[in-house]
């Protein structure tokens, strides 16, 4: 059905927190080296011009490897440098409104209870993420986690793909696969590993 299907697997995210300006593209090309298929530029810190010029070198480099590469946040950065598609937040524009803009690509929104879950496919996100599954550091603001019981109720709630998120690592992953989560993104686990690289092929190959 829509290309929010392609959410499966390994949803690798490059986050600013974990990397200087300068450090995002070598991390993803060797993350892109390592197998993964999606990977997602997540740049808070960054102004608009560095980040504009991350997105351009992730997007050829995901190309180039065959993978897909979502824009976090920001749709104007996503379009400028031709991403796949963007990520959204609740408070970000809405799903209706960014549809309207991006046309056929990649919208996913993250969702943190079987409302948001259900609202997020009635305005036609292609996929969810939810959580956060399990305790987080990376996201100062992250709620409650949620649990693999929640993560199952949310399966039932939906048929769009989820991207499980927060505090999973190649150790606890399985479950939250087995919960039926089409696909794990990793924050952490990837990028405070010496050799992200190796990393991401181990991940992948226990998926
Ligand atoms: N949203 C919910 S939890 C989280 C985000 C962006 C951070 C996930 O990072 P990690 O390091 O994989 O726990
Ligand atoms: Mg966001």
């Amino acid at each position: 059905m829509g290309a929010g299907k392609s959410i499966e697997g390994l949803y690798a995210i490059i986050d600013s927190s974990y990397l200087k300006i300068g450090d995002m593209e070598k991390a993803a090309v060797k993350i892109l080296e390592g197998g993964a298929k999606i990977i997602q530029l997540r740049a808070k810190d960054f102004g608009s011009n560095d980040m504009l010029e991350a997105a351009m070198f992730l997007k050829t480099a995901a190309q180039k490897y065959n993978a897909i590469f979502i824009m976090n946040d920001r749709i104007d950065i996503a379009m400028l440098s031709g991403a796949d598609g963007v990520h959204l937040g609740q408070d970000d524009i809405p799903v209706t409104e960014a549809r309207k803009l991006l046309g056929n690509k990649i919208i996913g929104i993250s969702t943190h209870d079987p409302k948001e879950a259900t609202e997020a496919e009635a305005q036609g996100a292609d996929y969810i993420s939810f959580g956060p599954i399990f305790a987080t550091k990376t996201k100062k603001d992250a709620q409650t986690p949620r649990g693999i019981e929640y993560l199952k109720e949310i399966r039932k709630a939906v048929t769009l793909p989820i991207a499980a998120i927060g505090g999973i690592t190649e150790g606890n992953m399985k479950e939250v696969l087995l919960a039926g989560a089409d696909s794990v993104a990793i924050i952490s686990d990837i990028l405070t590993n010496a050799d992200p690289k190796a990393k991401t092929a181990s991940i992948i190959r226990h998926i």
